[in-house]
């Protein structure tokens, strides 16, 4: 398996560094990394009328409903620049995601090469969303969101184990440390050994 034309999935809870580790893995792997999350404040940025359809349900701590999201996902990963690998990070989220995530990929004649997990205790993920202060940072809506993840997102977890693409990573290190994990699992999964 080639390293540069990996095809990975970025899952973890909320502040998990999910974000912070995509960017700094995209440019290691040279493939682009396909953030949900940012894709959905573009759009609220936008001021559109779906931006604002939108805005109330990610202030409220709740995901974006499945249909939509995957209109989103479909589209860009039928640009070009994904044939070579990609990096999604935050999606899939749930798992009607998943599957049509699966979908997706199978009618391209592609298929996951891995989904990396990264677990990090829930007080420390509400130490770190509260020094950020996005929008949808308030204490209340990140308790809501950390609940969301439990109910809707970490089946998830189970489901890709069960398809033996988990990888999981322990998140509660600096963020350097973290990037060096993953390398480290990246290269096992490189030599077929993980
Ligand atoms: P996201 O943008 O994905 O929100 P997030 O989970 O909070 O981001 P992330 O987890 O990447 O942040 P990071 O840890 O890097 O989504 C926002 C919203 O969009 C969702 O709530 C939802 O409503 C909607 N949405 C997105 N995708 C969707 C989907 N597929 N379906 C439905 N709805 C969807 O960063 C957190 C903080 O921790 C940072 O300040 C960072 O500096 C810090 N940090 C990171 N690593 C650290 C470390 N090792 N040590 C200390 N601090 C660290």
């Amino acid at each position: 398996m080639a390293v540069g034309g990996m095809r990975l999935v970025l899952l973890g809870p909320p502040g998990s560094g999910k974000g912070t580790q995509g960017e700094r893995l995209a440019e290691r792997l040279a493939v682009p990394t396909i953030s949900t999350g940012d894709m959905v404040r573009a759009e609220i940025e936008s001021g559109s009328d779906l931006g604002r359809q939108v805005e109330q349900i990610v202030v409220s701590g709740a995901l974006v409903e499945d249909q939509l999201m995957a209109r989103l996902v479909r589209r860009r990963l039928a640009e070009p620049d994904t044939a070579g690998g990609f990096l999604l990070d935050g999606y899939p989220r749930t798992l009607p995601q998943a599957d049509t995530l699966a979908s997706v990929l199978m009618e391209q004649g592609r298929q996951l090469d891995g989904v990396l997990m990264i677990d990090v205790p829930q007080d420390e993920l509400l130490r770190r969303l509260l020094d950020r202060q996005r929008a949808d940072d308030k204490e209340e809506i990140i308790r809501r969101r950390l609940e969301v993840y439990d109910r809707q997102t970490k089946p998830l977890v189970e489901h890709y184990r069960n398809l033996g693409l988990l990888r999981e990573i322990d998140g509660h290190q600096s963020i350097l440390e973290v990037e060096t994990t993953i390398a480290g699992v990246l290269e096992s999964m490189r030599q077929g050994v993980a």
